[in-house]
């Protein structure tokens, strides 16, 4: 399976709907913990024309505690198993390598790691065994530590190395060039500062040879800039970013309102 044989639309940004089936997440926490609530929130994901449905099971949230492989396994198998039969394109959302081997198992089409396969030393082997797509995030540290090292000299240079360190080791155990997508990893260790910095860079990003995806959905970057302290009221800005991001002709944007995004998408296709 390579990303080809998913039958992505060539001809403008994919979109990736966000559903976290988490009690925390910071974005939609509590809304949609339990798995009918979860499922009901991912067909409206489909039906607004998302063309991936993330599945998440673990808050990434900068501070976040972990939560067992027990915990995150019984809240989004039930979901991913679901939501394939609908045939959905599933992505996981998961830096463990037993959570994602059970996703493909129960249907999950891709393999999203914002760790890109620092945090358990088994995951990048298990994927290439699979022959999945894999989307590989950077980011430093896990949850707790990010925020604190969030320091960087060249932040665009750093960022740039720290992925192409990755894209060696994830090559290296044997996930095909076909099968990876890269991730800059907005609001991971980074200040505002270091967000804007590499929106500004992305030619740079998809100059490593690889799809470029965005999260930047309702992130405090966002809000800091609009003033905007709930989530929610962030998601004007999260549409003018995915606009500009998409006349750019990115491959994916990772968001929470897939309808308005896929508008968006629709009138940066008008630009030429
Ligand atoms: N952001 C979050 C979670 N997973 N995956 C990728 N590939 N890129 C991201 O930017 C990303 C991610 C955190 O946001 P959420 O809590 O709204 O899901």
């Amino acid at each position: 399976m390579a990303i080809s044989d998913l039958r992505f639309p060539t001809d403008r940004t994919l979109v990736m709907g966000i559903l976290n089936v988490t009690p925390d997440s910071f974005a939609d926490g509590g809304r949609y913990n339990s798995i009918e609530a979860a499922l009901h929130r991912g067909k409206r994901l489909l039906d607004e024309g998302a063309d991936i449905v993330d599945v998440g099971g673990e808050s990434t949230r900068p501070g976040s505690e972990r939560i067992s492989v027990d915990e995150e396994l019984a809240r989004v198998i039930p979901v991913i198993r679901a939501l394939s039969e609908l045939n959905a394109i599933i992505s996981i959302d998961t830096t463990r390598a037993e959570v994602a081997i059970a996703a493909i198992e129960a249907g999950a089409k891709i393999v999203n790691d914002i760790s890109a396969g620092l945090a358990d030393p088994t995951m990048l082997k298990e994927v290439a065994a699979r022959n999945v797509p894999y989307l590989a995030m950077h980011t430093r540290g896990n949850a707790k530590e990010m925020t604190s090292l969030a320091t960087y000299k060249d932040i665009v240079a750093e960022v740039l190395n720290e992925l192409a360190e990755r894209v060696r080791e994830i090559l290296a155990a044997g996930i095909s060039t076909k099968n990876l997508v890269l991730d800059p990893g907005i609001g991971f260790a980074k200040e505002a500062i270091h967000n804007w910095a590499i929106l500004n860079a992305l030619p740079q990003f998809e100059e490593l040879g690889f799809p470029v995806l965005i999260g930047a959905s309702r992130k405090r970057f966002l809000g800091e800039l609009v003033d905007a302290s709930d989530t929610d009221s962030r998601e004007p800005a999260t549409i003018a970013l995915t606009a500009i991001l998409a006349e750019r002709r990115i491959w994916g944007v990772r968001v929470h309102d897939v309808k308005a995004h896929r508008d968006a998408i629709k009138v940066a296709g008008k630009f030429k």
